[in-house]
Order: C-alpha cells, then sequence, then structure tokens
C-alpha cells in the first residue's frame, strides 16, 4: 500500500471515530510512547550461553526444533536488532541472568555473577537506546533438584540466595548505567508433582529466603523487585511453592512488584479481571504477556479476546507509570523473529484498539444503568476502521506495514537464519 493510500484511510477513519468522541491522533501519540519488554529468551528457546545444549528444566519446556536459533550473544543481539527494525515505539529487553558472557577462561557460577558479565548487554542496550530488565535464573542448572529458594536443603538454598542477591546488585547497576529502572523478577519453579504431606513448610523456607534476598536497599530509580506466582509446572502439577496467594501476600506486606502472568492461573481465569485490584495494594505490577493454550501458558501472544481485555484494563486504569509491560513465551516450532513480531504488535494492537474504543459513551451508559448500550457500543467498537489507524503507525513509525514484515523476515531467514 502506497503512503498515500495509508494517509486517506486514516483521514477518514479519524473522522468515524470523532463522531464516536474518539480521538485518534492522541491515541497514536500515547502509544508509541508504552515500552514493551521483550523476552530475551524467545530467540534461542531459553537456553542462554551457558551450556546451550543443556537441559531446560523446571516445569518449562519449549518445544519444536525451527532452524536459525540464535546461538552467541551476538546472534541474539541480532536478531533482536532486526526485530527492532520491524516494530515502531520505544521498548526495553528483558534478560535472564543465564545469559551472562565471560571472558575466555573466566566463567564464574551463578551465585558469583558481576555487572561486568552483563557488559555487552548493557553496551548494546546504550547505543539502541533500550531499557533493560532482569531475572535471576532459578532453573536448568545442577543445583536445581526441583526446588531452589524453597528447599528444605541449606545448601541448595543458599545458593540460589546468593544468585538472587548477585541479580538484584547486577539489575541496580544495569538501572543506574541505563538511566532506567530494571525490573528484577523473581520466579521460581518449586513444587511437587504429586500431592504434598507439608504444604506449609515450604512456603515458610521461601518466606524467610525472599526476607533475606531482598534485604540489601537499592534505589527504586536503579531496580524494582517483582515477584511471579504459577499454578503449576510440567512435573510439578500438584503443588506449586510460590503460588498467586503467596506472592499476593509478600508483595502487599513488602510492597514489592507483583508479577502477572497471563499463562500462570486457571484456565478459565484471565489477568484483566486482577489489575484493578491489585493495584489497590501493590505499589506496581509486571506482566508477564502470553498466550495459555490447554496445559502450556507460553504460546505466542496474538490479539484475542483475553489480550483485549488485558489491554482494556490498562488503558481505562491509565496507570502506565505502575504496570510494565514486559512479553513472556517461547516457541520454536516457528521463525523465532516471526514469533517476536507477531507478540510485540498484538500487544500494540490490543492497546491501539482499546484507546479507540468509545469509552465515555460506555460509562455514560454504566453510569445511567442502560446496559444494552453500554454492550452495544463495546460491539460497535468492533466494526469500526481500526486497521487504517494501526497503518498509521507503523507509516509514522517507519516500520513495515502487516503486509510486508512477513517478507522481511523470509529475507533475513534466507540470509542469515538459514546459515547458522
Ligand atoms: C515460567 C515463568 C517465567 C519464565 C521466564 C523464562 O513459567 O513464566 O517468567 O517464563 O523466567
Ligand atoms: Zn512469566
Amino acid at each position: 500500500m502506497s503512503k498515500k493510500s495509508v494517509e486517506a484511510a486514516y483521514k477518514l477513519a479519524c473522522e468515524r471515530y470523532a463522531e464516536l468522541g474518539v480521538d485518534a491522533e492522541a491515541a497514536l501519540k500515547k502509544l508509541v510512547k508504552i515500552p514493551i519488554s521483550l523476552h530475551c529468551w524467545q530467540g534461542d528457546d531459553v537456553r542462554g550461553f551457558e551450556n546451550p545444549d543443556g537441559d531446560l528444566t523446571g516445569g518449562i519446556q519449549t518445544t519444536g526444533n525451527y532452524p536459525g536459533r540464535a546461538r552467541t550473544p551476538q546472534e541474539l543481539r541480532g536478531d533482536l536488532d532486526f526485530v527492532f527494525s520491524l516494530i515502531g515505539g520505544s521498548h526495553r529487553v528483558n534478560v535472564h541472568a543465564c545469559y551472562a558472557e565471560f571472558e575466555k577462561g573466566k566463567k564464574v557460577d551463578r551465585d558469583a555473577l558481576q555487572p561486568e558479565h552483563f557488559k555487552g548487554w548493557i553496551d548494546w542496550a546504550k547505543k539502541n537506546g533500550l531499557g533493560m530488565d532482569f531475572n535471576p535464573t532459578l532453573f536448568s542448572h545442577p543445583m536445581f533438584d526441583g526446588f531452589s529458594l524453597a528447599s528444605r536443603k541449606k545448601k541448595i538454598r543458599d545458593f540460589w540466595i546468593r544468585h538472587t542477591i548477585a541479580t538484584r546488585r547486577i539489575a541496580a547497576a544495569i538501572g543506574k548505567a541505563l538511566g532506567s529502572p530494571c525490573v528484577n523478577n523473581v520466579w521460581i519453579p518449586d513444587g511437587f508433582k504429586d500431592i504434598p504431606a507439608d504444604r506449609a513448610t515450604p512456603r515458610k523456607i521461601l518466606n524467610d529466603s525472599l526476607d533475606i534476598c531482598f534485604e540489601e536497599q537499592f534505589s527504586p530509580k536503579h531496580m524494582l523487585d517483582a515477584i511471579e506466582s504459577k499454578l503449576f509446572g510440567i512435573g510439578a502439577e500438584s503443588y506449586t511453592v510460590g503460588s498467586h496467594e503467596f506472592y499476593m501476600g509478600y508483595a502487599v506486606k513488602n510492597q514489592k512488584v507483583l508479577t502477572l502472568d497471563a499463562g500462570h492461573y486457571h484456565p478459565t481465569e484471565t489477568i484483566s479481571d486482577k489489575l484493578s485490584a491489585c493495584l489497590l495494594f501493590v505499589p506496581e505490577i509486571l506482566l508477564h504477556v502470553s498466550r495459555g493454550v490447554r496445559w502450556d501458558s507460553d504460546h505466542v501472544v496474538i490479539v484475542n479476546d483475553d489480550l483485549l481485555a488485558i489491554a482494556q484494563e490498562l488503558v481505562r486504569l491509565d496507570q502506565f507509570k505502575r504496570v510494565h509491560i514486559g512479553l513472556d513465551y517461547f516457541d520454536a516450532s516457528i521463525n523465532r523473529i516471526a514469533a517476536w513480531v507477531i507478540g510485540v504488535r498484538a500487544m500494540q494492537k490490543a492497546l491501539l484498539f482499546a484507546m479507540l474504543e468509545p469509552i465515555k459513551l460506555m460509562t455514560d451508559a454504566e453510569k445511567s444503568e442502560d446496559y444494552a448500550s453500554r454492550l452495544a457500543w463495546t460491539e460497535t467498537a468492533k466494526t469500526m476502521p481500526f486497521g487504517a489507524i494501526w497503518d498509521k503507525f507503523c507509516e509514522d513509525e517507519d516500520v513495515p506495514l502487516d503486509t510486508a514484515w512477513l517478507q522481511e523476515v523470509k529475507t533475513y531467514e534466507a540470509n542469515v537464519l538459514s546459515k547458522r
């Protein structure tokens, strides 16, 4: 499509939206400023650089063997550079501790990691004007035996406490270097495959371990602690130590950032409904936007009802300063670059769609108890010329339209990925 026809369609679409009291231009200005944190682990199936051929443990799994996975920091950052050329807006990169880089012969274990091991990431982020987020990696390691911070074994527990403390220091150094707070998200897979005899002890241990991990104080300008719950994992189906109630309680009591992963709840439970409640009690929220499909919590994000509901809540609450948007999924069965692009674009489309809804008409109808009108307006929004506004966003951001980015990915696949 030519620039001229994008402009013409946009102009007509703006008029239609204005009739519903919606300012499409203002929506675009807002959308471009909402950062989305891209998870580095989509590019290499959560393998990291320590031992890329080792097993992924901790109740998470990638399925598929699509060619072209990134094997080195250079390949992974190169892939991300390419992804950034296909998506509009200003973004962040979310890095796991297992993506540390070592000079030859100077490898250290996870409990001895230092900011210097992430210099490659920090320099690259700085150069590209990106923010960064971080995560301790409490899985895929010989010291993880089904338990980490909640282990009854002091040796195991202490190792992971030292690791988590190390990552908080690294996150603070990252945030300081980039001039933007780095969210350090703690997720542990600890749990039981079968019914526990004692549900209480591991939770008490986890509570105490976290207290030790979080002792050191950092400026919120540099680092923010986040904690992520989960309902179950593969091989840990009956009991997860870090359940929702556990972390909700811990986050409220200790005023930590609460992470809500869209794939970590009962299949009919959505995180969209949780935002307005949690924001009353925790200072900030980190979203792990994902798509659960049956037992898997990590399919590529697409525009579906769940995603739209999350976006609607974000827009209606207008708490973008308190809610960090991150993506968290991994699909090794399709082109990994496409998986990233589809997910980021889906998140942005959902946000834009939510911003273009006739929310004033809907809330007015609700206030006057006219629920038929409220429902009718939600349906009207669905047939409005949304695509014309989305195309304009891509055009303004100088990135390919939805009809064109895929071709660029195919070319990259032929020239770069297929040679790996
Ligand atoms: C796992 C959690 C966690 C991980 C990443 C790799 O179920 O969602 O966030 O996906 O830490
Ligand atoms: Zn997650």
